[in-house]
């Protein structure tokens, strides 16, 4: 897979790049991750990539022509059938499906605003989609050009050993992991390990992992649980996890 960011602050994304399972796809030809820079397609003698907001008020606007030229660069060096994402704020928020999807994409240009954001008719004109990681304010795209490139590429086939594919998939992916515990058994504050998983039977510590998930999902995440259909060994199971907390489905 091909991608390009374009971003004012190409060092950020280099930087971010390069380490464990992304660094690893990049340096075996997975994938390609280039920067382009709106400033090296700014025409007028100062190579201004943003200008004052029609309609007064603060900050500034990230200007068409030296942004749109910067797209068409990137999008010009990647096979067709690429796509171009934008990540600002107003995006859809970014999930596991969408990282999924981009990943049969020949090539992605993500897009990486800063200060106010894009003048509107840039996104109108060359977004295919837009992307935000979620409701919380960035200074600007390249961080959330990372997540995206990080999330994407995990997922190219060759990228993950076998220990991480078969890990990603533990229950089918819709629930949160189970709890992860490694030596020493006994901590000097005298917390162990759970016995279940020191005893060594496989069927008891399946069931004890399933239902740690389970819990978990209810109590932190119920909104991935909403519509789906648990199995009649999952309702035992997250029936008594909740039990053992005096807690019932809703109660919190
Ligand atoms: C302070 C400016 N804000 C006024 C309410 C709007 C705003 C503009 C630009 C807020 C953030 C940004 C920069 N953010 C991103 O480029 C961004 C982002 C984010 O802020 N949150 C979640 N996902 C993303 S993806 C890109």
């Amino acid at each position: 897979m091909r991608v390009r960011v374009v971003t004012l602050f190409p060092g950020m994304v280099s930087a971010g790049m390069g380490f464990g399972v992304c660094g690893r796809a990049l340096s075996a030809g997975i994938a390609e991750v280039a920067t382009v820079n709106p400033r090296d397609f700014a025409r007028d003698p100062h190579r201004s990539v943003d200008d004052r907001p029609y309609g007064g008020g603060p900050g500034m606007v990230l200007k068409v022509e030296p942004w749109r030229d910067a797209i068409r660069a990137a999008r010009a060096d990647l096979p067709a059938g690429s796509r171009v994402a934008f990540l600002g704020p107003q995006g859809r928020r970014f999930d596991q499906a969408m990282a999924r999807e981009m990943c049969s994409w020949p090539g992605l240009v993500l897009v990486s605003g800063r200060y106010e954001g894009f003048d509107e008719r840039l996104v109108e004109a060359e977004a295919d989609c837009e992307i935000s990681l979620g409701d919380f304010v960035l200074s600007g795209g390249e961080v959330a050009a990372l997540a995206v490139i990080d999330a994407v590429v995990r997922l190219l086939p060759g990228t993950l050993g076998d220990e991480g594919s078969a890990q990603a998939d533990s229950f089918g992916g819709y629930l949160l992991d189970f709890p992860h515990y490694t030596r020493p058994e006994v901590l000097d504050d005298g917390r162990r390990v759970p016995a279940v998983l020191v005893e060594g039977n496989h069927e008891a510590i399946r069931r004890w992992r399933l239902k740690q998930a389970l819990g978990r999902t209810q109590l932190r995440r119920p909104d991935l649980l909403e519509g789906r259909q648990l199995s009649a060994e999952e309702l035992d199971l997250l029936g008594e996890f909740l039990a053992e907390r005096g807690q019932v489905p809703g109660d919190d």
